[in-house]
């Protein structure tokens, strides 16, 4: 033992070091957490600056005592310990004390929560969706509503291109938010449980099917701001990073302008016929920003958890039944209706490439299904169809 001790001790202070080392090279040899930029994070570092000296001092009390005492009284200096049973005083002192600080922390910690979850008087109220593996946002007053989706290129996650800087943390679509002014954030999710976490607006809200949890921010700085989901929610549960925009209020007006003035305009001729080329085209791009992730960019997919679309029966079988699961998906799995999330153009793109693409147009199923062109018209006629049941 009394060999070992010195051993005991250089271990433990190299699993330190190392623990240190790692830990500050994760967090970008950033050690503490962030303050933020908006008044509740402000809060959050605070209290946890607080909690954290609370800590430190106790810690230091504790254990110099401790070690002075091991030091002090040890054996081979003729230490005789002391002798007694029970003693009120000391019982009632050191349970009180320990509960003092406790309460001494919880007044402010509870403040805090409470203005957390004060979210009256917003002026912007956000609806935010988890999906696997996006986010949806829309705006409630502004009638303003998209996906944000990952647009980190497919051959960097497979490590066939040089990462950029936001590797995993840039998005096609960033929410965009007015800086100043009270933001309330609904929160919920579509199939699984799902966390909108964000580090400099002191937010990180769980997102559960059926349930809304609400939060809020002020942000104080323009600019961008990034998070992730912080629930694992699947496979590519790495691959849902938030991106928020913050922006003058007056920035945010025209944007709002921009969004809605584009919707009321009129929407694109669905009746005008596409090449096969052109569709193919548009159709790889939406491919893989819609339905790589799952189904991979060789059509390959991931089975058993998500079959490949290379050689696939639906793929190559009937055009009808193709249409219908983009549009409706299949309940209960990962396939989402694509319905609210693409238009009428869009899926007939992705259909025209997906059966050509992998030699699909070689391998029909039934006849000579495989192949051929899909046009918006289409997919506009099984859409309302499928409305017109669910009606029904
Ligand atoms: C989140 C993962 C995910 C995404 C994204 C996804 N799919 Fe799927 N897809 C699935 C799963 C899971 C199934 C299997 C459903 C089942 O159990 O039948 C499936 C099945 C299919 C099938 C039927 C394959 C067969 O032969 O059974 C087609 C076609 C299809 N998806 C097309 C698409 C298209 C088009 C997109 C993009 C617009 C897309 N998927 C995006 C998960 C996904
Ligand atoms: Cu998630």
């Amino acid at each position: 033992m009394k060999n070992n001790f010195p051993v005991f001790i250089s271990r433990i202070c190299l699993l330190l070091g190392s623990w240190f080392c790692i830990s500050s090279a994760y967090a970008e040899s950033r050690i503490n957490m962030p303050q933020g930029v908006t008044p509740m994070s402000h809060d959050i570092y605070a209290l946890h600056m607080m909690i954290f000296w609370i800590c430190v001092s106790i810690g230091v009390l504790v254990f110099s005592v401790l070690i002075y005492s091991l030091i002090k009284f040890r054996k081979s200096k003729g230490a005789v310990p002391a002798d007694f049973h029970e003693h009120t005083v000391v019982e009632i002192t050191w349970a009180v004390i320990p509960f003092l600080i406790l309460v001494a922390m919880a007044i402010p910690a509870t403040k805090v929560l409470m203005r957390m979850d004060n979210t009256d008087d917003a002026d912007v109220t956000i609806k935010i969706v988890g999906y696997q593996w996006k986010w949806k946002y829309e705006y409630l007053d502004q009638g303003i509503s998209y996906f944000s989706n990952l647009s980190t290129p497919v051959s960097q996650l497979n490590n066939q291109a040089p990462k950029n800087e936001w590797y995993l943390l840039e998005v096609d679509r960033p929410l965009v938010v007015p800086i100043h002014q009270k933001i309330r954030f609904l929160v919920t999710a579509n199939d699984v449980i799902h966390s909108w976490w964000v580090p400099a607006l002191g937010i990180k809200r769980d997102a559960i099917p059926g349930y809304i949890h609400e939060s809020w921010a002020r942000i104080e700085k323009t600019g961008t701001y990034r998070g992730q989901c912080a629930e694992l929610c699947g496979v590519n549960h790495g691959f849902m990073p938030i991106v928020v925009e913050a922006v003058t209020p007056e920035a945010f007006a025209a944007w709002v302008q921009q969004q809605t003035a584009g919707k009321t305009s009129l929407p694109p001729d669905i009746k005008k016929e596409k090449s096969q080329a052109e569709l193919l085209k548009q159709g790889e791009t939406l491919y893989t920003t819609h339905c790589a992730i799952c189904h991979k960019p060789e059509g390959t997919g991931m089975p058993p958890a998500f079959p490949a679309l290379k050689g696939s029966v639906i793929a190559t079988g009937p055009v009808k039944n193709h249409i219908a699961m983009v549009l409706n998906g299949k309940p209960g799995t990962a396939m989402q209706a694509f319905k609210e999330q693409l238009s009428d153009e869009d899926i007939a793109a992705i259909v025209t490439y997906e059966r050509h693409a992998w030699g699909n147009d070689d391998t029909p199923r039934y006849g000579k299904e495989a192949g051929g062109t899909v046009q918006a018209a289409q997919v506009a006629s099984q859409r309302a169809e499928s409305t017109h049941e669910k009606l029904n």
